[in-house]
């Protein structure tokens, strides 16, 4: 199924009454305390998030999977999808592949298909954390950290194959996450794992092309259970700086341990210029994998107010790879993305209207009161209008979700896959 700019166009004019009376409010307000709604207007139609290639399909947890009918049973078939998400809200323009998930066989024909979507390849994500069918070495007891020197140089070969196929399709990055670790005391030399790793990503990072960058994420538990060897921030920061310039930190907002502040350590990063890409979720406990912002959209937008900051005062800080990295068991998985993308411009657009000027009078004068209040000023604003104004002029549906339903896009998908299609994935 394809969704033409005409379908959304006719559709559209069945909202566009409602959009203009509040979008004509919105604007005056705002016009009136000096923010300029078209500069807005136009970064939030500029903000792209890639969508990944795993959550195109019922999420799984490992207590079971629910499959959802109509689901893309090949890479071409997951790109129609994203290019589904890209038609609604413009927003989606990047893909983010997951090797070997994703192996492509005929690279031309999957560039075309991604580019007949306005989709770009962002950065390739390597797997070392499931031994595939007929895997010469496991990964059992680790992969980059092995104490296993044939594992160790098998997943460095693995992430060198990763770069390859990604450089035949244009990808500029490679993110590294890793499921080694210990599950209980002892198991590992926890100096001998961090020096295995560090050796490892030195070795990767040497294989990259010289305009490509590395993403190291960070996890503190999970799949192990007792230690991660890259569990936090400062431990991806440090091997960051290791490998080399083009080496950064990744933040994925479920890989932290409850209540950490978050936004702190966006605005550290990027102060250091190491903050390299982002994975949006949500979470009540761990790295629940939920649709972003349905748990803690005022930490999102803290999270946001200093990515705007940084984005506005840090050049020393490259401009951020984001992706959503989440999919759940229980929703449609493409309505669950198409939240998720809502939940992060609106979180996006309030951050854009943070008087920044009265925030730092009122921390030079120690006005914490005042200083809450204008972040909570943006914060309180129904930016609604605004990323519906976006997509308007971009072309896409004022309402995504209700487009979506409305022409039944999950039904047509059911029809054309049938009930019994599995996307790759977890
Ligand atoms: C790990 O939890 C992670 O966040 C990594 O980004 C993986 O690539 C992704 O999830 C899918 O497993
Ligand atoms: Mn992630």
């Amino acid at each position: 199924m394809v969704i033409g700019k005409d379908i959304i166009e006719q559709y559209n004019k069945l909202e566009i009454e409602n959009f203009t009376t509040d979008f004509d409010f919105l604007q005056n307000k705002l016009t009136k305390s000096g923010t300029s709604v078209t500069e807005i207007v136009n970064k939030i139609a500029d903000f792209q998030v890639a969508i990944p290639s795993w959550a195109l399909g019922a999420g799984g947890t490992r207590f079971g999977r629910f499959s959802y009918g109509g689901e893309p049973a090949t890479l071409e078939q997951k790109l129609d999808d994203v290019g589904l998400i890209h038609a609604l809200t413009h927003s989606a323009g990047a893909v983010s592949l997951h090797i070997p998930w994703d192996v492509p066989s005929d690279v031309k024909a999957i560039k075309e298909k991604a580019a007949s979507h306005g989709l770009v390849f962002d950065a390739m994500n390597s797997n070392t954390f499931q031994d595939q069918t007929g895997a010469e070495h496991s990964y059992k007891f680790g992969s980059l950290n092995a104490v296993n020197e044939d594992s160790r140089a098998y997943a460095v070969e693995h992430n060198k194959e990763v770069i390859r196929i990604g450089k035949e399709l244009g990808s500029k990055s490679l993110t590294v996450w890793l499921a080694d670790g210990a599950s209980f005391p002892g198991q590992l030399n926890f100096q001998t794992a961090l020096s295995n790793t560090e050796k490892s990503l030195k070795e990767i990072y040497a294989g990259m092309p010289e305009d490509w960058k590395l993403f190291i994420e960070y996890k503190p538990y999970e799949p192990n259970f007792y230690s991660t060897t890259i569990q936090d921030w400062g431990t991806s920061f440090m091997l960051a700086n290791a490998c080399g310039e083009r080496a950064y930190t990744l933040v994925d907002l479920g890989h932290h341990l409850p209540n950490t502040n978050i936004e702190q350590i966006v605005a550290t990063l990027m102060y250091k210029g190491k903050l390299g890409g982002f994975h949006f979720n949500d979470s009540k406990y761990g790295d629940d994998d939920l649709t972003v912002g349905s748990i803690k959209p005022y930490a999102l937008f803290l999270i946001f107010n200093e990515l705007v900051y940084g984005m506005e005062n840090n050049p020393q800080n490259p401009y951020p790879a984001w992706m959503i990295d989440a999919s759940h068991n229980i929703k449609d998985p493409l309505e669950d993305l198409l939240q998720s993308l809502e939940a992060i411009l609106i979180a996006y657009a309030q951050a854009l209207l943070v008087d920044q000027k009265a925030l730092k009078t009122a921390q030079l004068s120690n006005d914490v009161v005042g200083a809450q209040d204008i972040l909570q000023n943006a914060y309180r604003t129904d930016v609604r209008p605004l990323l519906r104004a976006a997509r308007l002029q971009a072309g896409a549906a004022l309402d995504p979700i209700a487009a979506y339903r409305n022409l039944r896009v999950r039904e047509n998908l059911i029809s054309e896959r049938g009930l019994e299609t599995k996307a790759t994935g977890l």
